[in-house]
């Protein structure tokens, strides 16, 4: 495999295979032509041992790519602070890179292969002089799990080898499973000088490449996440009949002891880590939740005809604003500790601080200094002190919530998989599809407002077809037909729901969310077992009154209806939009979605 194939390189001396502890020599040529393009002063291949995380921290304290935080308050853990242009995924400077602009489809950005190598080897050329090429191998999934796939990043951020540490299974584990001839994933990634303007997140589908120049932002940079284990692997799975997916996956059990595992897709920064890791209120009712995932799920149907779905991260990188005892306690343990957080502020005393981490009450502290380093005064006001988008990186082994079952090999049974969005109005809160293509429908339908996890205005309405649009590496309209026809070859396939925790009235939030929206779940546990009234809408189902577990809420009967209802007027402007949407994908759109469109109008009347 060569990366840049047009021009030849010179290997350095050093960049031999005996520098490296690898046989596997496809892995080492291409190690050694990435190195003779960016000419680094050092080749190290990562092990992923203690002692070498050690030996990172240490370097990475002393040239001020971290702050040691309170090692009491925040035991091991760390700030680093990114560039302010530097604090999101940069979705006009990611690109689809297929040989065929039309397999990239009309929701992605597209360069020709060969243009994008041109351009992208420029920048590359010499840009690791000075600094040293980190040489990371890492297994998305469990290790040895045959779900699991091996990638391997070059890359001359240390931040980016502590933070694939957490997020992946990395080291001598990968170059072990590995072994001398196994398939890999290439990503090559540099900071450059990470300047906005000579920023690309490159994928070549059909070489399975990621290059990446120019940001050192989680999503941008970590090349396991988005790049491998979204954009580049929807196409594996296209090809191969599974689904890569931007999911949560958690663990529902009932009082009698049954579980119902249940996949989520929702646009980032919209809740899937509170969902994934949900404190259940009726726990002493039996009820509970536990975690699988919080990001992504890799699926494919199982020997038993069922889908089985495995989390192929091994941390979490999440949004931090907003997390508090109340609104999330696990993921608030989770980051006790161990944690590198990027853009949140700190106390004097070195505490990590956020907007919402206090809850109620208010913040303790009169100075913080803000996520650009600014020390002020907490009563001044002005831009939050940690970026709305400033992230938590921490291994799932702390989460309090992980399900025992969130490694197996298998992966775990779903039962379920609900699309959710950030939507005012229109979608209730809960909604069942009538089939698997409407289901899809509904998946490829999905609206919701922005966020700040990418670059661009935040709160505008947008259609994000299973929280996929940032991440599918292929034509959306492919893409739905890869899930039309996957229904059909799942013999007992999971059901699907439709979520909106957000609707509002009067500017107010209907339902309370949170922890409640375990109700929600425990009606999909009853449908999916042929229990639960549901009431007929235009929609799809919805739970009929009295059939949502009420214990405790305090809400009225009278305002879940309200978050349950559909309204006619909304649904027909509704099927509008969706027509609009639709019209994008032209002849590539499968008749099936088309045909569910003119059935929801006929429900409509
Ligand atoms: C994420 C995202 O970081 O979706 O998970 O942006
Ligand atoms: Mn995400």
């Amino acid at each position: 495999m060569t990366l840049f194939p047009q021009g030849a390189v010179t290997a350095p001396a050093f960049a031999t295979p005996t520098d490296s502890p690898t046989h596997h020599a496809a892995l080492n040529a291409w190690v050694a032509d990435c190195a003779a393009l960016t000419q680094p002063d050092r080749i190290y291949w990562c092990d992923g041992s203690e002692a070498e995380h050690d030996r990172l921290v240490a370097q990475c304290l002393a040239d001020g790519t971290l702050i040691a935080l309170n090692p009491k308050t925040a035991p091991g853990s760390f700030l680093h602070r990114s560039n302010p242009n530097d604090v999101a995924r940069v979705e006009h400077a990611t690109f689809i890179c297929s040989r065929s602009k039309d397999d990239a489809g009309p929701t992605n950005n597209w360069l020709e292969p060969g243009e994008a190598k041109t351009k992208l080897r420029t920048l590359f050329d010499g840009c690791m002089r000075g600094r040293t090429l980190y040489v990371i191998p890492y297994i998305m999934g469990p290790v040895g799990s045959p779900l699991s796939k091996v990638g391997i990043e070059v890359t001359d951020s240390p931040y980016v080898v502590l933070s694939m540490r957490i997020m992946t299974r990395m080291g001598k584990a990968a170059l072990d499973q590995l072994g001398t001839d196994g398939e890999f994933a290439p990503g090559l990634h540099s900071t450059g000088n990470l300047d906005p303007e000579n920023r690309y997140i490159c994928h070549f589908p059909e070489e399975r490449t990621i290059i990446s120049f120019g940001s050192g932002y989680g999503g941008n940079a970590l090349l396991g996440k988005k790049c491998f284990a979204l954009r580049i692997a929807s196409v594996m799975a296209r090809d191969e009949g599974w689904l890569a997916e931007h999911m949560l996956l958690l663990e529902l059990t009932a009082p009698d002891g049954e579980r119902t595992y249940i996949g989520g897709a929702f646009p980032s920064a919209c809740g899937k880590t509170n969902l994934a890791m949900l404190v259940s209120p009726l726990e002493n009712r039996g009820w509970s939740v536990r975690t699988v995932g919080d990001d992504i799920a890799w699926m494919r149907v199982g020997p038993d005809g069922k889908l089985w779905a495995i989390n192929p991260e091994a941390g979490f990188f999440g949004v931090v604003p907003g997390t508090s005892l109340e609104t999330n306690p696990n993921a608030l343990h989770t980051i006790e500790r161990g944690t590198i957080f990027t853009n949140v502020a700190v106390s004097d005393d070195g505490t990590p601080w956020w907007e919402g981490k206090d809850g109620a009450a208010s913040c303790p502290y009169d100075y913080l200094t803000d996520w650009k380093g600014n020390r002020r005064n907490v009563l001044d006001g002005g831009e939050p002190f940690a970026h709305p988008n400033s992230r938590f990186t921490a291994s799932a082994h702390q989460c309090p919530s992980l399900s025992p079952h969130w490694e197996d090999f298998g992966g775990v049974p779903i039962d379920a998989l609900i699309f959710g969005g950030r939507r005012d109005n229109t979608m209730p809160l809960v909604l069942e599809a009538l089939d698997w293509n409407h289901g899809v429908f509904i998946g490829a339908t999905m609206g919701s407002k922005t966020t700040a996890a990418a670059s661009g205005q935040t709160g505008v309405l947008r259609r994000d077809p299973f929280a996929m649009l940032p991440f599918c590496g292929y034509h959306m309209g492919d893409y739905f037909a890869h899930w039309i026809a996957l229904g059909e070859s799942i013999p007992d396939p999971p059901k699907l729901f439709a979520v909106n925790w957000f609707r509002k009235e009067d500017g107010k939030f209907l339902w309370p969310g949170f922890g409640d929206n375990v109700r929600a779940l425990i009606w999909m546990h009853e449908r999916i077992r042929g229990r639960g009234n549901a009431l007929e809408t235009p929609a799809g189902r919805t739970p009929l009154a009295g059939s949502l577990h009420m214990e405790g809420l305090g809400i009225s009967p009278e305002r879940v209806a309200r978050a349950l209802q559909v309204d006619k007027v909304e649904w027909f402007k509704e099927a509008d939009a969706i027509a609009e949407h639709f019209a994008r994908f032209g002849d590539k759109l499968p008749p099936e979605l088309a045909e569910e469109l003119t059935k929801l109008r006929a429900r409509l009347g």
